[in-house]
């Protein structure tokens, strides 16, 4: 709790945290200031860490980078579990940089939420309590190696769908990272790539073992981009501060008008009988993917939730006498490391 309460005087904004939150929110919430800040969004200037900004943006950015880091993290693990059991010294190599590359990518969302005043300890209590949330996709196994190329084909596709559009949004550091780590991601996505082509192209039993893990993972990857919008709570206001740019329906569509016809060139099947395309508006049709699903799995009880958290936990506790060493009193404010 000490190393916790120095951590937010060292990180400086401690906004959140700050017992005064709804006198500073109704002072912040001054309309000519909001009028001020709204116009700048308008005119697509970036907001930065100094700048004033509404409670609620805050609120918002901190929300959505700090799960986004987590799911950075997180995300690590199912491919991580394959290292030791990739298929060919290339294969582990690959994998070791994409798997040191998704850790990077939380450092730079870790470093660009703290920015808006909330700790990365406290970010990180808030993930192994089960508070903060990380995407839904991670909460499944990496039952075979053709998992590991779903994974690096499909969800950093989507993941790349979702960055793309949200690295033009209007807070500088957030934005700024996302187009660091879709450079990144592209190379993840064509290393994704071979090794699915390479199964889908090899052998009856490598195609069924692609086949298979399609099959399980192809409704989490549909829940990825979050609810219908028609019950989405956020987008409204974050597509207002451009905070998102796109709704999570448009990118899903996108991301099926980029993908399906991939999968289907290569001779898959996805497991949704109504999945269809209408060339003249280019919608697409699906079934309901069990959105009930979703919401168990995000609220903690999917598969493998209870699995993450322990790692998590463990590298917690494991690492704190690393962290504590690196730990610098005297200073006082985060730099964004992009
Ligand atoms: N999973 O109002 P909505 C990667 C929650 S990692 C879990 O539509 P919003 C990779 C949502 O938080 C890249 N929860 O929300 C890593 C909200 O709950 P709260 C991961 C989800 O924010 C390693 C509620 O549902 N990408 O690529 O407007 C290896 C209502 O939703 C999900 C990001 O994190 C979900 N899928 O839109 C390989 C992108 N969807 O907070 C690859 C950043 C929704 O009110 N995030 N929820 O309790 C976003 O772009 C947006 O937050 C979302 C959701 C589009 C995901």
């Amino acid at each position: 709790m000490y190393f916790c309460k120095n951590l937010i005087i060292m990180y400086g904004g401690g906004y959140l945290h700050d017992p005064n939150a709804s006198k500073q929110q109704q002072q912040q919430d001054d309309p000519v200031l909001l009028a001020d800040f709204e116009a700048k969004i308008d005119t697509g200037e970036k907001i930065e860490p100094q700048d004033w900004m509404p409670y609620e943006y805050r609120r918002q950015l901190i929300r959505m980078i700090e799960q986004h880091a987590h799911s950075e993290i997180i995300g690590a693990l199912p491919e991580g579990t394959w290292i030791t059991r990739a298929p060919g010294f290339k294969r582990k190599l690959a994998l070791i940089a994409k798997v040191q590359d998704e850790i990077g990518h939380a450092q730079l969302l870790y470093s660009a939420a703290e920015t808006l005043g909330k700790p990365r300890e406290v970010m990180m209590n808030d993930l192994i309590s089960g508070k903060s949330k990380y995407s839904n996709v991670f909460n499944y196994p990496a039952k075979t190696w053709a998992d590991v190329t779903v994974i690096g084909f499909l969800i950093d596709a989507a993941a790349i769908v979702n960055q793309l559009a949200n690295a033009k949004g209007s807070y500088g550091p957030y934005s700024r990272a996302l187009v660091r780590i879709c450079a990144e991601e592209s190379f993840h996505l064509k290393q994704g790539y071979e090794g699915f082509v390479y199964l889908a192209t090899g052998s009856s039993t490598q195609m069924a073992m692609l086949q298979d893990a399609l099959n399980r993972w192809w409704q989490p990857i549909v829940h990825f981009f979050g609810p219908p919008d028609k019950v989405s709570v956020h987008t409204e206001k974050l597509m207002r501060w451009k905070v998102k740019m796109a709704t999570n329906d448009d990118m899903r569509n996108q991301f099926f008008s980029q993908y399906i016809p991939k999968i289907w060139d290569l001779g898959l099947t996805l497991p949704d009988p109504n999945l269809s395309k209408n060339e003249a508006t280019g919608e697409w049709t699906f079934s309901d993917p069990d959105w009930s699903e979703f919401y168990r799995v995000i609220k903690g009880d999917g598969p493998c939730n209870k699995e993450r958290l322990a790692v998590r936990q463990w590298a917690e506790v494991s690492g704190r006498w690393v962290r504590n060493a690196l730990y610098k009193m005297n200073e006082k404010y985060v730099t964004p490391l992009a």
